[in-house]
């Protein structure tokens, strides 16, 4: 079995109306390339799609229904061929043509994406809402936070090497499983490339999956696929609004906490000193956010060095404890004139509110500097 080296990897829910059609596309698409190859269905149906694939010389592995995402997560010990084909068995794809996704895994690359959008859509294939909005839309925001230039996100046919099957290393059980794998292509550094393809209209009496499901289905599946994206990307949209807002932040508590020692006249008062407060404490969590995802991850290796070498468990606790020490003295001068001004609130409330931040950003700091070990421990085992 060893010289297997293409494997079709398709999963199906109940589809024996399409099936059949389908393993002879794909017998064909492979002889077409040359090449040897398989063709696993990863099968939850309950009607006949099993028996009838297996008849055409199909290899089934049967599993739970349990989305998608989790079909191809079961399939991935059972594959035999060096390069993986993925698409749908509703004969839309038009796997007579895996030979164009063979050639670019011949020439080198690790991850080749088909685009509908570039290639044929048949009339009424895709719905206007997917055609016009959801994927357009959700594909830009994708590369906008990527930095890639895929075209069709959604594309169910793609083409990978096994290896970098196993690096994507795929989680998602349902829809949101397209995104998981485009993301982690570019987050992981392969050699991607997009090829057009033909993406044909469902067969009378095929009722769409996501259609079956309800109305509702294609905004959820559109849901999903924008909260992935968010999850392996933190650091995209928190690391610089952290930095920005925790120096703005930074200077506006300066100002007042100079301002009030000056006892100049400003307009430095207590409303911005909470304004700073609040910039300063959420930038800074959404910093440190930034960076435990950045390690937890570890797509970029050299980024995690960096943090590694500049940021350690015990300058953290340092750290923390300087804030604890600077909240305990500034509560002190509170206190001490508080008491000698027999309990009557003056200027002296911004000595508590300075004492207040020191405690906040010293917990900050404690419980990331617990999380940033924690994480560490687990990628360096040290
Ligand atoms: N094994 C398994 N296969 C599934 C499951 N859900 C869907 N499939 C199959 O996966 C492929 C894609 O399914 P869907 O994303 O629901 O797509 P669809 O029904 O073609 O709907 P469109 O998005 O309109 O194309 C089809 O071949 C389904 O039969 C599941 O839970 N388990
Ligand atoms: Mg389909």
């Amino acid at each position: 079995m060893g010289d297997i080296k293409v494997s079709i990897v398709v999963p199906a829910l109940n589809e024996e109306l399409t099936i059949g059609e389908f393993v002879e596309w794909c017998k064909e698409g492979l002889e077409k390339a040359n090449v040897k190859g398989e063709i696993l269905i990863v099968d939850s149906s309950t009607d006949n799609t099993a028996e009838i694939a297996e008849s055409l010389g199909a290899r089934v592995l049967r599993v739970p229904k349990r989305g998608l995402g989790h079909a191809y997560i079961d399939a991935i010990p059972d594959i035999k061929g060096d390069y993986v084909i993925m698409g749908d068995c509703d004969c839309t794809y038009d796997f007579r043509e895996v030979g164009k996704f063979i050639e670019k895994l011949d020439e080198g690359y690790e991850y080749v994406m088909g685009t509908r959008m570039k290639g044929y859509i048949e009339k009424d294939a895709m719905p206007k809402l997917h055609r016009y909005f959801g994927t357009p839309i959700t594909t830009k925001i994708l590369n906008l936070m990527y930095g890639s230039e895929f075209s069709d996100i959604h594309c169910g046919m793609r083409g990978m090497t096994l290896d970098a099957l196993k690096k994507i290393s795929l989680e998602s059980t349902s829809w949101e499983y397209a995104s998981e794998m485009v993301l982690k292509s570019v987050k992981l550094g392969l050699k991607i490339t997009e090829i057009p393809i033909r993406f044909y209209k469902d067969r009378e009496g095929r009722l769409s999956h996501l259609k079956r499901t309800g109305w509702f289905s294609p905004w959820q599946a559109g849901w999903i696929n924008l909260r992935v994206m968010f999850e392996y990307t933190p650091q995209t949209f928190l690391r610089i609004p952290g930095i920005m807002m925790s120096v703005a932040g930074f200077i506006l508590i300066t100002m007042v906490f100079f301002s009030r020692l000056t006892e100049i006249e400003s307009i430095f008062s207590l409303h911005w000193l909470l304004v700073g407060v609040l910039l300063f404490v959420s930038g800074l969590s959404f910093y440190q956010s930034s960076i435990l995802s950045v390690i937890y991850y570890g797509f970029d290796m050299e980024k995690v060095k960096k943090y590694r070498s500049r940021i350690t468990y015990n300058r953290l606790l340092f750290l923390a404890f300087g804030c604890f020490i600077m909240g305990l003295g500034f509560f002190g001068w509170f206190l001490y004139y508080h008491i000698k001004n027999e309990f009557v609130m003056t200027g002296i409330a911004y000595a508590l509110i300075f004492s207040i931040v020191f405690f906040i950003i010293c917990i900050q700091m404690f419980t990331f500097a617990l999380l940033f070990q924690m994480l560490s421990k687990r990628r360096f085992g040290e």
